[in-house]
């Protein structure tokens, strides 16, 4: 229980709705994690892992229907509808709340309703923001635990501070006609009602560490962003953190874990987070960022030995399964990890090739960040860390370079808000269609696009210390539909060429859309990439990026009034150098 009032009266008004039949408050204890999930196994929602090869590991399967998120359930809900802007579903919240609340009706009666109140960052942070989810799912009280740092001590700060997001989910009876995602970013709450998968359903990800929080971030003026952290350390000690931003399932968890390639040796790559990142102009001028999560909610298919050995090291014990297959002997498989062939497909069917993929291509592991052999403790450093460079990065086949840094934050904003990506299975929808996904926010930006672009610019110039921005594409294909860049471990040698951009020790060849590494300024040494190839990964098509550009300057007017005059300026700039190249 509690001592804040505002929170007991609301838990009071969520059990009067929705009728539990018992209560329970969430301490976050490790013996409570095994005792939930050893209750969940009684259930039915989970089953044990090979004990030998993966201890204190669990299988979960969804209902399958129910795997991924859901961006046409998913709505924004201010009072007026420009706020939301044409980058999210709009409803009044006035209806919204009625929907919600016919559903919500007596959902609970024979289930016990979870109070869980969650901290997002580290517990003593200043950046750091708590919630608290109530739930009646077992499996969302376990993958908070791992997600978010939970239970005591968030409570004691929330009662401390007396702010919290309100977060209400249920699982219902997962009927996809009766899901819905809801945010009120403007009462500062979230109702998800119907869902059961991450992404919908563990509140302090997707909807309070992004949608909420980009709107907190806007008016309290910091940025709350889909982005990887991770730091690079030379062999002299030196450390500079990047934070990346790539649309889901593009790589974030790989990037964010990478293992440099031999001839990197005393290099080494610290993961921060995998995710999201929260940033703040600090005292001295530079960019400080933490990652509000504990955990890694990651993508199981092509995690494997070459792509991810630290993911593989950081999943045999103590991590949850979703939607995985299995093997005989009872340990998770999916498409990519090795050559066994499953016993067992997602769905719990006998494995046969004719029916698809074994595992779902939307598999998750859930796992503690703590557990990852790159796991740095700066992860708890309530400063968080400072960042000296912004990465943005989207899945093209063709045009995008390989690499190119911007020729100012105003340039770097355009290149974020530019983003376009294939789309992959984290959603719902049809798989590999180009959109645009401005700075990885499209399912994720809690506001108009026009005035979150207006938020980024607002920090041109509040200091000469801001990050450089740069823009990567490791996807680019071949005529014949193979990757022309090796990507993984490889790309250290981007991360190593933009360190160098930041140190101000390699000069670049400026172009109309960036300036480009120099030939011979990438490290190669060791890869067998034939020159052609480079060539190409580095080319600038100027009349493909005449068409992009006007193509962006239409993107960008589909706000309205909301595009602020300085993101079309730099459009236009962009544009004109173009026409002249
Ligand atoms: C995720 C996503 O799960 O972006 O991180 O979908
Ligand atoms: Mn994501």
């Amino acid at each position: 229980m509690t001592t804040h009032r505002a929170l007991k009266d609301w838990i009071g008004k969520v059990a009067e709705l929705t009728q539990p039949d018992d209560i329970y408050w969430c301490n976050g204890s490790v013996e409570e994690y095994d005792a939930m999930a050893e209750k969940l196994e009684a259930e039915g929602g989970f089953s044990r892992l090979n004990p030998e090869t993966h201890p204190n590991c669990w299988l979960h399967r969804s209902d399958p229907t129910d795997v991924a998120r859901v961006e046409h359930l998913t709505f924004v809900c201010t009072s007026k509808q420009e706020d939301a802007g044409p980058n999210n579903n709009w409803m009044t919240p006035g209806k919204a709340r009625a929907k919600m609340e016919s559903l919500y009706k007596g959902c609970m009666k024979g289930r016990t309703l979870y109070v869980i109140p969650y901290c997002m960052g580290p517990i003593d942070s200043p950046l750091s923001r708590c919630g608290v989810e109530v739930t009646d799912s077992t499996y969302v009280v376990c993958n908070m635990k791992l997600m978010t740092r939970m239970g005591k001590q968030a409570l004691q700060r929330i009662e401390r501070e007396g702010s919290f997001i309100k977060g209400l989910h249920s699982v219902g009876d997962l009927n996809p006609d009766r899901r819905f995602i809801m945010h009120f970013p403007e009462d500062l709450e979230i109702q998800s009602f119907g869902s059961g998968y991450g992404g919908n359903a563990l509140l302090g990800k997707k909807c309070h560490a992004l949608r909420i929080a980009s709107y907190q971030a806007r008016s309290e003026g910091w940025l709350a962003e889909h982005m990887l952290i991770l730091g690079v350390e030379s062999p002299e000690g030196k450390i500079h953190y990047i934070a990346g931003a790539f649309p889901s399932a593009c790589g974030k968890t790989n990037l964010a874990m990478l293992i440099p390639p031999q001839i990197y040796k005393g290099w080494k790559i610290w993961t921060i987070g995998d995710d999201i990142c929260w940033m703040r102009v600090g005292e001295d001028g530079r960019m400080w960022a933490i990652n509000p999560e504990s955990g890694f909610f990651g993508v199981a298919p092509g995690t494997a030995a070459n792509t991810n050995p630290n993911a593989l090291a950081m999943l045999d014990h103590d991590a949850i399964f979703t939607n995985v297959a299995v093997t005989e002997d009872n340990q998770p498989w999916w498409e990519g990890l090795d050559d066994r062939v499953p016993a067992t497909d997602w769905k719990g069917n006998p494995y046969n090739p004719e029916n698809g993929p074994a595992a779902h291509p939307n598999s998750r592991f859930t796992v503690h960040m703590s557990q990852c052999p790159s796991y740095s403790d700066k992860a708890e450093a309530p400063a968080g860390v400072p960042i000296s460079a912004i990465v943005f990065g989207g899945r093209r086949e063709r045009l995008v370079p390989l690499v190119m840094e911007s020729h100012s934050w105003r340039h770097g904003v355009l290149m974020g808000a530019s983003m376009a990506s294939e789309t992959t299975a984290a959603n719902i929808d049809e798989v590999g269609v180009v959109r645009r996904d401005p700075m990885a926010m499209k399912p994720f930006c809690g506001y108009n696009f026009g005035d979150y672009w207006k938020h980024w610019m607002s920090f041109d110039g509040v200091s000469d210390k801001l990050p450089e921005i740069f823009h990567v594409n490791w996807f680019r294909k071949d005529a014949n539909g193979k990757f022309m860049w090796p990507g993984f471990g490889e790309n250290m040698r981007v991360l190593d060429w933009i360190i160098k951009r930041c140190e101000g020790k390699v000069g670049s060849l400026d172009t109309p859309i960036g300036n480009l590494p120099l030939p011979g300024d990438l490290n190669l040494e060791g890869i067998t990439v034939p020159a052609a190839t480079m060539e190409a990964l580095l080319e600038v098509d100027t009349a493909a990026w005449r068409e992009e550009i006007s193509e962006i300057g239409k993107y960008l007017d589909s706000f309205g009034a909301r595009t602020p005059e300085s993101i079309k300026a730099e459009q236009k700039r962009v544009s004109e150098a173009l026409t002249r190249a």
